[in-house]
């Protein structure tokens, strides 16, 4: 393998995979650093679904030998709302309504809500396909519990109401390399870059 690209779109999550694979010797790129611009239907029904889905539609356009295509499909669980937003976090309430409208959503419907109840996860699948098909998909958790308001301007999308029992703040107030260590995504990510090693991809 010599190059791996990042079959997405989301400028923030690109910069923690980055960070996150910082002290791999690989090129890593995103679709658009490929030149390669799609338009991809997430319609699976699981997180590992959508990101085989979005895997396969880029590594499908590849025309390199010793390519992969990684692709991200996250997303928050709220347990107290039956899980939601789930795969649909960043559709939830529409793809172009800001977090700070998602977030206070959210906070609205766990109003009065105790804090035993108001478990939530971020989840993250990885998935990897080159030229001749799926190699093979992981997956990265990290639980914690929705807060009463939003706080700290690090990372993005739900964090500023995701908070951690450890830590007793959200993980929008932590220090990048922290959320990137402890986080659904640098968990999934580490285990796709060591299955690979094993397979000698
Ligand atoms: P691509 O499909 O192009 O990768 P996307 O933003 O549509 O980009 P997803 O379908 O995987 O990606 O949706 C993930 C959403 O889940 C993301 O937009 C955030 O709202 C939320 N999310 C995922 N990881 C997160 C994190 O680390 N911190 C905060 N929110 C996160």
């Amino acid at each position: 393998m010599k190059k791996v690209i990042f079959a997405t779109g989301n400028q923030d999550k690109m910069g923690e995979i980055r960070e996150i694979l910082s002290d791999w010797e690989m090129e890593i790129q995103s679709m658009r650093e490929a030149g390669m611009e799609l338009d991809i239907v997430e319609d699976g029904k699981t997180f590992e679904e959508n990101a085989s889905i979005k895997a396969a539609a880029v590594a499908a356009q590849l025309t390199e030998e010793g390519v992969v295509v990684f692709a991200d499909d996250s997303g928050l669980e709220v347990d107290y709302l039956d899980k939601e937003p789930g795969i649909y976090s960043a559709r939830y309430l529409g793809e172009d309504t800001p977090y700070k409208i998602k977030n206070q959503q959210i906070l609205k419907r766990l109003e009065g809500v105790p804090k035993e109840q108001r478990t939530a996860r971020f989840v993250c699948a990885i998935a990897a396909a080159d030229r001749s098909g799926e190699i093979c998909v992981t997956r990265g958790t990290i639980e914690g519990y929705i807060g009463w308001e939003p706080c700290g301007a690090n990372g993005f999308g739900y964090d500023p109401i995701f908070y951690l029992d450890e830590y007793n703040c959200s993980t929008a107030e932590l220090p990048a390399e922290q959320k990137n260590q402890l986080s659904h995504r640098g968990k999934a990510l580490r285990a796709m870059r060591k299955k690979l090693e094993e397979l000698s991809i």
